[in-house]
């Protein structure tokens, strides 16, 4: 199976991906003498071991090994895409790094290798310990896993080496600029297409160690859902090479729409876990593809990665395929606790930062998201908001920002973000006692779209994020009431009529393309199954019936949001101040 980008064809690279030695430790000490630990079973890498029928649903810590030959005397740097929870990284029995969270990835460089067999171990802790890992809480409304859960590969790096590469659009007319970080100054060449080339300017900083370099694509069409076209730009050094892919688009918002390469975008799309049964967060290569497939098949032209980095053979397809792609950091319902914490802040700001260096080259992100449904209706968020979002766009100001708020009518947050991204569960939670609570659905996404109009006279661009609502696959009854797919399915048609018809919003992710694990023990006593069953598939891909119906609704909006549509005027919309004040609204809390 091939890398994912970046890729080396040069660099002696080891794919330390397969079986590894492993030991189920428990509850031990914490403090191990790594070497001594007795290794008597072993463990694919990726995956989850709390996935694996042997360790299924145990927390603890486990101890991983492999054996690795470097070929040459010098630096070696360990990639490893993401293990989770909590892991302390060893070489050769001796510690060299401590990860304090998942989903993401991180690098250890060690200078001074010698050539022959050396010893990877990785020490992992699925337990929640909120002191050393803040980013993981045991009440978010998904199951968290353990295990090295993505890819482990070894680089030999050269004396001069490529550290990154980074390809920006400049305009949609082939100008690209490639941000090339090099361990000192030095010649290098460039392949685009896999086609020698030439820079049209190149600038060397020695400070940064960062070479810019600007090229002008002949011929290039630029990447959208319907032409997804992608390129490589391969940076070459005698002992060294580094190749991304990327394409030419531009994103940016105009008033109250999304601009795709100068064009309003209709978002249409699902919020996708990275889920299987049989495999928990690692998802194999082919349940991926088969997941897009399916997504692509329903009409759909967008993915919101919730709630945390996004694995990059995900992205890779997603780029392949043409859909757009919101990717976040990992958050859920953040509270005063973890918004004032300055350990917690540190940890996400670092997340932040990983992140945006790992996927910045995907044409298909469009979106950078963060803190999921945290408390932004509070005076403690907005310096914490303002601060990522700062630090967001210092390190990319080619895309769009934006966070999920569950507080449509009293955010204090909105202004600082790109798009304002609201979840809402109308017809869902909080309509104990209604007569017909599929009747709230319209009133409240026309009340969002109102409200926000009213308070953002200067247009911003408004998304309805989640919306959803839990059907248990194959549960019919005459009724048709809650969990069963018939209010699912209706709910769908009313939801999805009232969001893409309405000019207002620019689109939709529903909660959520299939059915995930969630909390286990006491937290799971309103998750049947212990599952999130608002899956418009279930947890086997299997269609329930709203699949039909949201294939109809989203194959009736076009990707492009028309004309007339743009230039309809808000007034015309807004009929006026809301009736229902905002104090009255009920907040989508849970
Ligand atoms: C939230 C949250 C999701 C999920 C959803 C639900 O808005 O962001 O992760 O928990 O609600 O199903 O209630």
């Amino acid at each position: 199976m091939n890398k994912p980008y970046p890729r080396h064809r040069t660099r002696v690279l080891h794919d330390l991906r397969g079986s590894w030695q492993f030991a189920w430790l428990g509850d031990g000490p914490g403090d191990w003498m790594v070497e001594e630990v007795a290794l008597s079973a072993t463990m694919p890498v990726p995956s989850c071991f709390d996935a694996m029928p042997d360790y299924a649903g145990r927390r603890g810590q486990a101890l991983y090994c492999k054996r690795v030959q470097v070929q040459k005397s010098g630096r070696v740097r360990l990639e490893f895409e993401a293990i989770s929870m909590w892991a302390r990284i060893y070489w050769d029995g001796v510690m060299v790094h401590e990860q304090p969270f998942g989903y993401t990835p991180f690098e250890v460089v060690m200078d001074a290798v010698e050539a022959g067999w050396h010893e990877v171990w990785v020490l992992v802790d699925n337990r929640y310990q909120s002191e050393r890992s803040p980013m993981h809480e045991e009440y978010y409304d998904f199951y968290q896993w353990g295990g090295i859960t993505r890819g482990v590969w070894l680089h030999e790096l050269p004396d001069v080496a490529i550290e990154y590469v980074e390809v920006r659009t400049i305009d949609l007319g082939g100008r690209i600029e490639a941000r090339i970080q090099l361990s000192q100054e030095a010649e290098v060449h460039f392949e685009l297409d896999e086609k020698s080339c030439s820079a049209l300017s190149a600038e060397w900083n020695p400070s940064t160690r960062l070479l810019t370099a600007h090229f002008n694509g002949v011929g290039w069409r630029p990447w959208s859902p319907e032409h997804p076209e992608l390129h490589t730009l391969r940076v070459v050094l005698p002992a060294d090479d580094y190749e991304v892919r990327f394409g030419l688009r531009t994103i940016e918002t105009r008033y109250r729409e999304i601009l795709l390469n100068g064009k309003p975008l209709l978002l249409k799309g699902y919020n996708r876990h990275e889920f299987h049964p049989q495999y928990g967060a690692s998802v194999p290569l082919a349940q991926v593809y088969a997941d897009l497939q399916l997504i692509k098949a329903t009409g759909a032209n967008f993915i919101r990665g919730s709630h945390y980095p996004q694995c990059q053979q995900f992205l890779d397809a997603c780029d392949e395929l043409g859909i757009l792609v919101w990717e976040e950091t990992l958050g859920w319902q953040q509270r005063e606790k973890q918004l004032t914490n300055p350990a917690y802040l540190l940890q996400h700001d670092a997340m932040v930062m990983a992140m945006i260096r790992r996927s910045c080259n995907h044409p298909s992100i469009i979106l950078w998201g963060f803190l999921n449904e945290c408390r932004s209706d509070q005076p403690f968020a907005r310096p914490v908001i303002e601060s990522t979002a700062r630090l967001i766009r210092s390190l990319d100001s080619t895309r769009l920002i934006t966070f999920a708020t569950m507080f449509p009518f009293v955010d204090r947050c909105a202004d600082l973000v790109d798009v304002f991204s609201v979840n809402t569960y109308p017809g869902w939670y909080e309509c104990e006692g209604h007569p017909n609570p599929l009747s709230l659905v319209a009133p409240r996404i026309e009340e969002i779209a109102r409200y926000h109009v009213e308070n953002h006279p200067e247009g911003q661009p408004l998304l309805i994020s989640e919306i959803g609502v839990e059907a248990l696959q194959g549960w019919c009854d005459s009724m048709n009431g809650f969990f069963t797919e018939d209010y699912q399915a209706r709910y769908m048609e009313t939801t999805l009529n009232a969001i893409l018809s309405n000019p207002i919003y620019s689109g939709v992710a529903i909660w959520q393309f299939s059915d995930a694990r969630t909390y286990s023990n006491g937290y799971s006593i309103n998750r049947p199954r212990s599952y999130n069953n608002k899956g418009i598939f279930d947890e086997y891909r299997r269609p329930k019936q709203s699949a039909a119906v949201v294939t109809r609704a989203f194959k009736a909006f076009p990707n492009q949001k028309g004309n007339e549509v743009q230039k309809a005027s808000p007034k015309k919309h807004a009929t006026g101040r809301a009736s229902v004040q905002p104090s009255d609204l009920p907040l989508n809390l849970k």
